[in-house]
Parts: C-alpha cells; sequence; structure tokens
C-alpha cells in the first residue's frame, strides 16, 4: 500500500514498534508468565542452580548478548526527530520530490557526534561533529551524512583507514581517549599535508561547540543535483542553526568533560524535552556544470570549501527537531546512515573521498548491525513501501510470501520489475568520463594551503589566539620533538606569525623561506559575525537566605527574554527571603559549576555565609575568566565590586528594572566578551 508522506507517517510506524511494559505480567520471550525473578531454581535452598531454570537461561543469555560493536568512528551520538519544511521550490536544479512544492514537510531523524573517541568518552572533546540527517521522504530514504566543519583531512578515501588510526588512541597503551593531542596524530598531519586546512577548523572554536544546537552542518562533499530535463548542477549542503554558531573556551571544555561528560546530549535532551524545538536552516551552494573549472581550487576537492561571497548559500527550507527517542539504543544506536542512500534529482560527484565514503558504511554496518537486514529495523525503514528479491539473512523480518525471488520471472508476470525514470526509477546521471586507469591525484588538488591561509586570514583576533593557543597545547603534549617542529614548519605555509606564536610557546626556532601570499578573506568563516539570541541559554543565579523579594519578578523578566534560570545556594530545597518569600535552589555549589551556565547572576544580599560567599567569588571568577557575562542587582554588586569585576566588558550593574533586563540580555546574547582583562 503505497503512503502519502507527511511529517507525522514516521512516527506512525515507529509506534507499532513501541512496547509499554509498565502495569504488564512478566513473561518469557515465549510469552509465558513469570513467577519468580529473584531466585535462580535450585536444588534445595542452599543447593546448585539447575538447568532446567529457563527463564534463568533466557534472562542471563540476552544480557550477555546486550552489546553490539560500537561505530568504529562517531561512537558517542545522540539524536532526535524532527521534521524538514521546504521554503520554496528546487525544482529548476533537483526533481528530488521532497524539494518541489513549498510547504512540504518530510519527517527527519538527526544523529550528532563526536568522531574520535569510544561510546562513553566526554563529549567536550576538541573534535569535529557529526551531523547526520536522514530525510524519510516518499521516494525513499535520503540521508545527508554531514559535519560540523565543511572540508576533510584527506582528499582520497583510501587514506581514511590511516587518518583513524593517527587519531585514535595509540595501540601501546590506548592513550590518549577521544583527544588529538599525541604525537601520532601529529605526526600524520605533518606528513599529509593536505590535512593544513582541515587543521585549521580543527585548532580552531569550531571544535569545542557550546551545543549541537549551535553548530553549522556540511555535507562536505560536492553532490550533484538534477532536474527533471537531466540538467545538472554540482552542489554542497549547509545547515545553519538559527541560534547562531557559538563556541566554549578550551579551559571550559576540559572541566566540562569532568563535570558533566553528557553535557551536549542532556542540552539537546532538555532543551526539546522543554519545547525548545532546535532549528537549522538548509541552505545550498549550487555551481553550473559549465562552470567547473572556473575557481582557484578543485571544487571536486573535500579539503576545499566553496567561499560563500563567491558561491552564495541559498535557503532553501527549515528542519525542525521535535522530540526526543524513546529509546537510545532501539533508535540512535541501530540508525545506519549512509551518504550513497539518495533519491531521483540528488546525485555523486567524482569527488575521490565521497567515492570512498559511498563504499565504507554499508560495509562497516553489516559488521556493527549483524547482517544485511538492518534495513528492516525501524529507525532505518523507509516510510515508502519497499520490494525486491533480496532475501534470508539473520534477524529477517519480513515474510515475503509467493515461490519466487528472482528476476526476471514469468511465474510472477515478471515482478518486482524496475520502473522507468518517469515512474521514479533512479538513473544514475550520464557523466561522460574519459580517462586511464590510474593510482594518481590531480594536479588541481595540490595546493593544500591557500584556504588554510583564507581561514586564518578570516578570524578575528580571539579566534586567532584560541587558534595559536590550540596547536601550543596540542603539540605541547606531544613527546617527540620532532613531530612538534615537523607541524610548525608546516604551519610557515599557512601564516608565519601563526607558525612563529606557536613555535615561540613550544621553545622551537624555525626560519620562514617563502611567506604565504594569499590575501582572500571569508567573513562568513568567523563566528563572530553570526546570529545572537539570549534564547534557551542557562543563567546560574547565585542565591542565598534573605534575597530581596522583587527578585522573582525579576527572573520572570529574564525568563520571558527567553533565558533559563536555575538557582545555585549553599543548601537544597526553600530558600527564605527577607520578605518570606520563598525560592527552590535547584543545585547547591556541590553539584554546579559556572561551566555549565551561558551566565551568572549574582544576588546575594550582606551578611551571606563565609561559605556562599568563598564558593560564589569562585564561581563567579571562574565565570569571569571565561569570557562570559555576569550580572549583579539588589546587594549581589557588592561581590563583584570586591573582585574588582565591576565596570570590565559584560559585567552588568548598577542598572534596576527594565534597564537591567535589557542590558543583561543583550549581553547573554553576545555570547562573550573577549575584550575583557583577565
Ligand atoms: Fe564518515 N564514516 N567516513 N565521514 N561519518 C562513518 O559509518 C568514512 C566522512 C560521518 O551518526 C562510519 O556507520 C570514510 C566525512 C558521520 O551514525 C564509516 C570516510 C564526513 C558519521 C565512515 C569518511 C563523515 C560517519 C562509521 C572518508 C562528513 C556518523 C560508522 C572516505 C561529511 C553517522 C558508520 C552516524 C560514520 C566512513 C569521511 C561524516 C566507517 C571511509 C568527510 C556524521 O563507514
Amino acid at each position: 500500500m503505497d503512503k502519502k508522506v507527511n511529517a507525522n507517517s514516521k512516527n506512525e510506524q515507529l509506534e507499532q514498534f513501541r512496547v509499554d511494559d509498565k502495569d504488564k505480567a512478566m513473561t518469557t520471550n515465549q510469552g509465558l508468565k513469570v513467577s519468580e525473578d529473584e531466585f535462580s531454581l535450585k536444588n534445595g535452598e542452599r543447593g546448585p542452580t539447575l538447568l532446567e531454570d529457563f527463564h534463568f537461561r533466557e534472562k542471563m543469555t540476552h544480557f550477555d548478548h546486550e552489546r553490539i560493536p560500537e561505530r568504529v568512528v562517531h561512537a558517542r551520538g545522540y539524536a532526535a526527530h524532527g521534521e524538514f519544511e521546504l521554503y520554496e521550490s528546487m525544482q529548476a536544479y533537483t526533481k528530488a520530490k521532497f524539494l518541489q512544492s513549498p510547504g512540504t514537510k518530510t519527517p527527519v531523524f538527526v544523529r550528532f557526534s563526536t568522531v574520535m573517541g569510544s561510546r562513553g568518552s566526554g563529549e567536550l572533546a576538541r573534535d569535529a561533529r557529526g551531523f547526520a540527517t536522514k530525510f524519510y521522504t516518499e521516494e525513499g530514504n535520503y540521508d545527508l551524512v554531514g559535519n560540523n566543519i565543511p572540508v576533510f583531512f584527506i582528499q582520497d578515501g583510501i587514506k581514511f583507514p590511516d587518518l583513524v588510526h593517527a587519531m585514535k588512541p595509540e595501540p601501546h597503551n590506548e592513550i590518549p581517549q577521544a583527544a588529538t593531542a599525541h604525537d601520532t596524530f601529529w605526526d600524520f598531519i605533518a606528513n599529509n599535508q593536505e590535512s593544513a586546512h582541515m587543521i585549521m577548523w580543527a585548532m580552531s572554536d569550531r571544535a569545542i561547540p557550546r551545543s549541537f544546537r549551535m553548530m553549522e552542518g556540511f555535507g562536505v562533499n560536492t553532490f550533484r543535483f538534477v532536474n527533471a530535463e537531466g540538467k545538472s548542477h554540482f552542489v554542497k549542503f549547509h545547515w545553519k542553526p538559527v541560534l547562531g554558531v557559538h563556541s566554549v573556551v578550551w579551559d571550559e571544555a576540559q572541566k566540562l568533560n569532568g563535570k558533566n561528560p553528557d553535557f551536549h546530549r542532556q542540552d539537546l535532551y532538555e532543551a526539546i524535552a522543554g519545547g525548545n524545538f532546535p532549528e537549522f536552516e538548509l541552505g545550498v551552494q549550487m555551481i553550473e556544470e559549465k562552470d567547473e573549472f572556473q575557481f582557484d581550487f578543485d571544487i571536486l576537492d573535500a579539503t576545499k570549501l566553496w567561499p560563500e561571497e563567491e558561491v552564495p548559500v541559498k535557503i532553501i527550507g527549515k528542519m525542525t527537531l521535535n522530540r526526543n527517542v524513546d529509546n537510545v539504543f532501539a533508535e540512535t544506536e541501530q540508525v545506519a546512515f549512509h551518504p550513497g542512500n539518495v533519491v531521483p534529482g540528488i546525485d555523486f560527484s567524482n569527488d575521490p573521498l565521497l567515492q570512498g565514503r559511498l563504499f565504507s558504511y554499508t560495509d562497516t554496518q553489516l559488521i556493527r548491525l549483524g547482517g544485511p537486514n538492518f534495513h528492516e529495523l525501524p529507525i532505518n525503514r523507509p516510510v515508502c513501501p519497499f520490494h525486491n528479491n533480496q532475501r534470508d539473512g539473520y534477524g529477517r523480518q519480513t515474510i515475503n510470501v509467493g515461490q519466487v525471488s528472482y528476476h526476471k520471472n514469468s511465474l510472477a508476470g515478471n515482478t518486482p520489475t524496475p520502473v522507468s525514470e518517469e515512474e521514479g526509477g533512479y538513473v544514475h546521471y550520464q557523466e561522460k568520463v574519459d580517462g586511464h586507469k590510474v593510482r594518481a591525484r590531480s594536479e588541481s588538488f595540490k595546493d593544500h594551503f591557500s584556504q588554510a591561509t583564507m581561514f586564518w586570514n578570516s578570524m578575528s583576533n580571539p579566534e586567532k589566539l584560541h587558534i595559536i593557543n590550540a596547536f601550543s597545547f596540542e603539540l605541547g603534549k606531544c613527546k617527540e620533538k620532532s613531530v612538534r617542529e615537523q607541524v610548525v614548519e608546516m604551519l610557515l605555509n599557512i601564516d608565519v606569525d601563526l607558525a612563529n606564536k606557536v613555535a615561540k610557546n613550544l621553545g622551537i626556532t624555525v626560519q620562514a623561506t617563502n611567506t604565504p601570499t594569499n590575501s582572500k578573506v571569508s567573513p562568513a568563516l568567523s563566528q563572530l559575525n553570526s546570529a545572537k539570541k539570549p534564547d534557551t541559554r542557562k543563567i546560574a543565579v547565585l542565591v542565598s537566605e534573605g534575597f530581596d523579594g522583587e527578585l522573582i519578578a525579576m527572573l520572570d523578566a529574564l525568563k520571558a527574554k527567553g533565558t533559563m534560570i536555575e538557582t545555585v545556594s549553599d543548601h537544597l530545597g526553600a530558600i527564605k527571603g527577607a520578605d518570606g518569600t520563598l525560592l527552590e535552589a535547584n543545585h547547591t555549589f556541590s553539584t554546579a559549576d559556572s561551566v555549565l551556565f551561558d551566565a551568572v547572576y549574582v544576588v546575594s544580599p550582606q551578611g551571606t555565609t563565609p561559605t556562599y560567599q568563598k564558593e560564589a567569588a569562585y564561581f563567579v571568577k571562574e565565570a569571569y575568566a571565561h569570557f562570559k557575562p555576569i550580572a549583579a542587582s539588589f546587594h549581589g554588586d557588592q561581590l563583584l565590586d570586591e573582585l574588582g569585576f565591576t565596570g570590565q566588558a559584560g559585567v552588568v550593574t548598577k542598572e534596576t528594572g527594565n534597564s537591567f533586563v535589557e542590558s543583561f540580555t543583550n549581553a547573554i546574547a553576545e555570547h562573550r566578551f573577549w575584550n575583557r582583562v583577565v
């Protein structure tokens, strides 16, 4: 039965698989009611357990087999359901049905991830983030399997195993977890200089996002759009977060990994549960076939981006994530993405990295999900019907009826039948290809540094400083001096000032033999030019007994601006204000920490306990050092005066009423105050 797709259709399909065990009698997997689940069947109360205890055997066997291999990369991830709505028809460029009529809604499932770490690793690793989207379209699943960085380390898929071996924990001691700050990674970088552009992004603030909700997403590889007339455009895909692109600072990231290694998933989960649905606009950059060679980079090279100022990003729709998963294993862990899952109107380019990916995903999923039938798992099923002659294999769920499972046949009227392009059959773009079989890299792929320099040129001063510090940290953790030296030599090809500053921090001297000359700048690359909003930003309100009752109205006014308020005090439970008003403390200083918040609001009155004063001062000092907005009112400004913070950038004091709320929420929208004296 053919089903018209709408944004609920995937939810309806999943509904059939949801099981609620609440209030039910316990049974075995065979449906037999169980009378006892605490004591195994024994020969006498103190005797040995009997083999005939089928309930014990079943329970233990299932438990023994609960784990599946984690993803070889992108093991740690978190996902949500949502919908994508098209703003304008893309008919002129692609015949993909979900991109034809404005207003069309397509169900989606998105999984965000880190790349390097194991499934249990901290989420604030310096790393690229995966941003994989499955669109359940009426023509089949379309997967846009992207990252939050628009370029990649390597140009050819054959090098991926080497890259990943170098970045994972070193094999002789399995150290360090989820970190690139070690010799093998940097040895790889220095000896595979096509990574120069990507490593600039990886050392930038992009690699330590504030939230999955505040990251861009990029398809990275070059794909094709093909319209109904067969005309093709090269295309790159972008996700633009409505909340803007924002990051934490490195010291904060390291502390967050200890204070809350689930920081990103919790942020996503709570935002969706609280109705603050994350939104991302979908953008496309398109290049006509005739313009393939009009750029100073090869458009098939995945270590290059297409500067937005040269190839504008056309915004074509919006994705809203509006439902958390019911079960992380069944959905987030079992979902299988593949850049080769396309629909008519979307096709591949000859980008050699993409070609490598097209092989790898199914191959790895065969072992991870235990056989060839993972497309039947609820989360992976398309919402349209699927019919072919594939049969059997581990865990097969469909019961294909009839005697025929081959093509061509006469016994079933030669069905299932391939259909023509007009009837929706996928036809590969008929690109003319002419060449010799060679193991070689195109000359046009050999400039590794111009765009790395452009990225550096496009950074603001604070962003540049963060990059210098990141290189200095990472290389400082390397044990081999030769590795440090090789990387700094490499940096000389990107920017001499950058190389010199890193060299100085590492105690190395380097000699520039040539000076990079690219003066191109792409303002779109700086996060400072991104959207700024106070929405969903978390404010820690440091409050103690005796607070001013007017605080409640102030907190309501801050909430009305879209911020999230959480109170921190020296004890949990009710805090009593001077006029008897009660306020619930959500955290104590031992369960909360400034790194878990975007801003701090101090309202403590005179005469609070010494412990409160000490803890509050520590909290505020750390937030200040991380350049966060800090505010005080009622009697809280006394603490900021004592710390010498009053009057500094992003510190709001002495204001009252609306003016205070305005200044504080503007400061929160600003995110960080890099010009602050720390
Ligand atoms: Fe992947 N990648 N990748 N990758 N990738 C995987 O597939 C691979 C690359 C990306 O949330 C694996 O099912 C090769 C670029 C994401 O489930 C594996 C190459 C980009 C995810 C694989 C690349 C990505 C993966 C591991 C170079 C950004 C997680 C588990 C030729 C556009 C998807 C799996 C999820 C996962 C291979 C490069 C994104 C091994 C060979 C570039 C977001 O198949």
